[in-house]
């Protein structure tokens, strides 16, 4: 029988991006002045060729009472809030923004940034001196992709504040839209896979249809989303989906399916995802390995980002 473990480790020739989290490991280890103004160079330098769309105004509701008490606050202040969150320091401030959701605090940096820019919020102080092994770090971040170098970005800022780990803790996320109505939506089709589960997963994704998303998975299943854990359970995913899964553009080329022991199916499909923040302006070249059991139901998914435009055409036999 499978295993999750076991199920992990189809398509094995499959090659991802372990650039990420060598360089994420690498950030980690600065100081907060560093990272705060690595970022701010980082970010600056991928302005030039990509721009990060302001989320709706809906979404930055809940940052909003955080926002205005860091405007109001003195520059040094304002620096001080910024570093304890890089610190992950215990104070208010890093503790409400650990209960958000990965867009709440990727919209709260951006309007922060902007703010910076436009001089309202202490900015990085003029001639600021990177250390060393900051320098280093961020023309490791200017080598990658810029798939790669928006996912840095996001793991920059998913693990700052303070999580005192509470049992039960509510992750405040933005309201579900409904999904994309019937006539609106789009069909998909993939070279060499015509499995109609894989299909589905994809268009009812796009679809943001996270209610019937979920019915194609097994209530054991498990989603691997890239460089994490698996997600297991069928409750647990659709909480997922529902909280860091809306309207993503997951653009499927080409893939294989063949069969796994006990009956089950393996596919494996390359293609690329669009991200609402950057749109059609950084398409992240990814692999969905699928496990179906003898029914088509999703035993397990895994997403990688892949390490090279290349490996969207390997297919092992
Ligand atoms: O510290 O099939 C300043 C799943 C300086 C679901 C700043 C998926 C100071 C299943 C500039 C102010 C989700 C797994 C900071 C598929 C400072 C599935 C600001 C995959 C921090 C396909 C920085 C989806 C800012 C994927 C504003 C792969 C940074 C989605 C902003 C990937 C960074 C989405 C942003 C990614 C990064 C989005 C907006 C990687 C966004 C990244």
């Amino acid at each position: 029988m499978f295993t999750i473990e076991k199920a992990s480790q189809i398509f094995p020739e499959t090659l991802t991006a372990d650039v990420v989290p060598a360089i994420t490991a690498r950030f980690e280890l600065l100081s907060a002045e560093d990272q705060l103004a690595l970022i701010w160079y980082a970010y600056l330098e991928m302005g030039k060729t990509i721009t990060v769309a302001a989320l709706g105004a809906a979404s930055m509701q809940f940052a909003e009472r955080t926002l205005a008490e860091i405007k109001a606050m003195s520059f040094p202040a304002q620096s001080q809030a910024m570093c304890d969150l890089a610190n992950r320091s215990d104070t208010a401030i890093c503790r409400t923004y650990s209960n958000w959701s990965v867009n709440i605090k990727l919209g709260f940096w951006y309007t922060l940034g902007e703010w910076m820019a436009e001089g309202t919020v202490a900015p990085i102080p003029e001639g600021y001196q990177l250390s060393a092994n900051a320098l280093a770090v961020l023309s490791s971040v200017k080598t990658v992709s810029s798939g790669q170098q928006i996912t840095l970005l996001r793991n920059f800022v998913v693990d700052m504040g303070f999580d005192p780990k509470r049992e039960g803790a509510q992750i405040i996320s933005e309201p579900v839209a409904p999904p994309t109505p019937a006539q609106l939506r789009e069909k998909v089709s993939i070279e060499g896979v015509d499995n109609q589960t894989v299909l589905s997963y994809i268009e009812l994704l796009n679809a943001n249809d996270f209610d019937n998303l979920i019915q194609l998975f097994l209530p054991d299943g498990a989603l691997q989303p890239p460089f994490k854990k698996p997600i297991v359970g069928s409750d647990n995913i659709l909480r997922f989906f529902r909280e860091d899964c809306q309207n993503l553009k997951l653009l499927p080329e080409r893939g294989k399916a063949e069969p796994a022991d006990d009956g089950f199916t393996q596919v494996k499909v390359t293609g690329t995802v669009q991200t609402p923040w950057f749109g059609a302006g950084v398409g992240m070249n990814v692999a969905w390995r699928f496990l179906l059991d003898p029914n088509g139901k999703i035993y397990f998914v895994a997403i990688d980002l892949l390490a090279s435009p290349a490996e969207l055409l390997k297919f092992a036999r």
